[in-house]
């Protein structure tokens, strides 16, 4: 028919690349979110609850500074190898024509290990603030923090698009999907822990930490539901 018929099979999503070949582990891969032309490298979860997922936020070591303004985060930055953002254009492109459920990773310094679950999550495109669509709790001992996110827009420190009459970001050094404010701030400081000095700014998941605590690790993994 067209030329297209031809091309090097493309990934749009780590699923894909799983259902290719089922007995890849988990590690850096090459998707394509929206298109030949959209080449990102991601880090991919083929262990989870049986694979598949495309993970588009992860703290580990505190090696990169997630402090950063909105044209980072709608395009991301980091290392898929690392700690990295995978971009709000990127989530969008992956979500806005598929049903996706999120899985959030989380680890403590004492090396207790618990997730959250979500059996929907999207978002909305930038001129809808990529909104966060998020519903379905499913609880694995993390607790739900999401839902309270549920609806709000995107905010850096640089575009505050939260409901609370501050700047969000600026008060939490994050950048998030903050509402009046936040009960997870997982692009905040990293700070080894336990630390109060100043109130809930650190990599926190309030429901099951506090806001006075910073987790060791967090990630966010998204797949297609069946
Ligand atoms: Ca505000």
């Amino acid at each position: 028919m067209v030329a297209n018929c031809f091309v090097r099979y493309l990934p749009e999503d780590c699923m894909e690349i799983h259902n290719q070949d089922k007995t890849l582990r988990s590690g850096v891969f090459t998707i394509y979110p929206s298109g030949s032309t959209s080449a990102v490298e991601v880090y991919c979860d083929m262990e989870t609850d049986g694979g598949g997922w495309t993970v588009f936020q992860r703290r580990l070591d505190g090696s990169v500074n997630f402090y950063r303004p909105w044209n980072e985060y709608k395009s991301g930055f980091g290392q898929a190898s690392g700690e990295y953002w995978l971009g709000l254009e990127n989530i969008y492109g992956l979500t806005r024509l598929r049903k996706h459920e999120l899985w959030v990773d989380m680890e403590d310094f004492e090396g207790r290990k618990v997730f959250a679950r979500y059996s929907s999550f999207a978002i909305n495109a930038e001129c809808e603030g990529y909104a966060l669509q998020v519903s379905g709790f499913i609880n694995g001992g993390a607790n739900d923090a999401l839902t309270y996110h549920n609806g709000m827009k995107f905010s850096t420190f640089d575009k505050d698009q939260d409901t609370w009459p501050n700047n969000c970001a600026k008060s939490f050094l994050g950048a998030f999907w903050y509402n009046s404010c936040h009960y997870a701030n997982p692009n905040g400081v990293y700070r080894w822990g336990a630390d109060g000095t100043i109130f809930a700014i650190g990599v926190s998941w309030f429901q099951w930490k506090g806001y006075d605590y910073s987790l060791k690790r967090i990630s966010f993994k998204i797949r297609p539901v069946k």
